[in-house]
């Protein structure tokens, strides 16, 4: 961290204000969705929690210059560059945000560790369990030099996400029996929607699988404190040719004439077995797609416990439903809390008593999350041993469905 000197400023009166704070210099790569959802986090989380450091939007890399100018300007970066090798390699960056394709997130993070620099990556950590392993190996490794890293699952910051933990946690539903999560989206149920990157199994790694399979993955575990040891899956893919992407970011953008091959799968069932936690040996059902018509942005979770069930849907995202089967009969129910409260999770800093918060205030959790650690000299979650994880769980479901859906061990 570049600091400024801290020292008391005298006001008028004789009052001093507080020392300034010293900065954190933040380089973000990529600016499509994520990196616009990132860019929204590092301008507004400094606003609402109180930071040991002041976050300062440096810079922002991408692969076209006009673009990444564009972008500059619109999210509120200091700086646009188009090499992303020579800002690792200046002294003055402390964190790098990786926001880009699956395909260069190992070079990326293992470059920006091994120069020092704190890096938080998004969601999945990478393209395959090698990449993953790579990856993990220089995070501990630089944990050792007091440099941290995080994985981007945003959705861990959910208030109602950390009210379901803690209830499941603290027993209020007994043993999970059975997990639920199913992730519906339908923005390629359109067959003559364009090839994004997500579509391309070379820069993606997977399709509905990684992208948001790997969130449904990571939140069973975490409010359960269980992991997954074996699945049995099955892949599809819908539309295996498309238009190549003529111009646009995130996911979407104008066809051109030609067409492409899919290389990814379009959805994703599987079964898994979990261990540990308060759902040992619990059977889970998950689904990911991208072809689910009507459904936008449809990740639900339920889990069902010997003493009662939370549910949770992140298209309602202010709610969560907890059915209580210890409560006097008559009065049972799946009752539907609104955690808008300052008791839950980040709330207390932003609005008052029944204000609701939306998908993009999760970033700024997560950037308040990530720096408190880095500030704070501890590791973030979850780390690249935990996005490991979930890349062997994504591996595995690979792995079965090219196997007729055989029963597949988690290493
Ligand atoms: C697209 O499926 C996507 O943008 C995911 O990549 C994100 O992780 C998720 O938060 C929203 O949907």
């Amino acid at each position: 961290m570049s600091s400024v000197e801290p020292h008391p400023v005298p006001e008028p009166g004789g009052r001093t204000q507080p020392p300034p704070k010293e900065r954190l210099s933040v380089a973000l790569i990529g600016h499509g969705f994520m990196g616009a959802a990132h860019s929204q986090a590092w301008r507004t989380a400094p606003r609402f929690f109180p930071l040991a450091v002041e976050p300062e939007m440096s810079v922002i890399v991408g692969r076209d210059g006009p673009r990444t100018e564009a972008a500059r300007e619109r999210f509120g970066w200091k700086r646009a560059e188009t090499d992303w090798q020579a800002v690792l390699a200046d002294p003055a960056i402390d964190v790098v945000d990786i926001c880009s394709p699956g395909s260069s997130h190992a070079e990326i993070a293992i470059a920006a560790l091994e120069a020092g620099k704190h890096v938080l990556c998004e969601k999945p950590l990478a393209n395959s369990v090698e990449e993953a392993a790579e990856m993990t190996e220089a995070a501990v490794a630089a944990a050792k030099r007091g440099v941290r890293s995080m994985v981007g699952f945003s959705y861990r910051r959910v208030p109602a996400i950390g009210l379901a933990r803690s209830l499941v946690r603290a027993g209020r539903i007994g043993q999970v029996r059975q997990a639920r999560a199913l992730y519906l989206q339908d923005w390629l149920a359109d067959e003559n929607g364009p090839m994004t990157w997500r579509l391309d199994r070379s820069l993606a790694g997977s399709g509905s699988l990684g992208d948001i399979g790997a969130h449904a993955i990571d939140l069973v575990e975490h409010i359960t404190g269980a992991s997954l040891t074996s699945v049995s899956g099955t892949l599809e893919t819908f539309v295996r040719e498309r238009p190549l992407l003529a111009d646009g970011v995130g996911l979407s953008g104008t066809a051109s004439s030609e067409r492409g091959q899919v290389t990814v799968d379009d959805a994703a069932w599987f079964l898994g077995r979990l261990a540990g936690g308060a759902a040992d040996g619990a059977v889970g059902s998950f689904e990911a797609t991208r072809y689910a018509t009507g459904r936008k942005n449809g990740l639900t979770i339920e889990l069902s416990g010997s003493r009662g069930a939370i549910a949770f849907n992140l298209e309602s995202m202010n709610e969560l439903a907890f059915y209580d089967a210890a409560a006097p009969a008559g009065e049972q129910g799946f009752g539907r809390i609104l955690v808008t409260e300052p008791e839950h999770p980040y709330m207390a800093n932003w609005w008052p008593t029944g204000h609701t918060i939306g998908y993009e205030h999760l970033f700024s959790h997560e950037v308040k999350d990530f720096v408190d650690a880095v500030t704070s000299g501890v590791d973030p979650e979850p780390s690249f041993t935990e996005g490991l994880h979930v890349q062997r769980v994504l591996d595995a479901v690979e792995r079965s469905a090219a196997d007729g859906s055989a029963w597949t061990p988690i290493p």
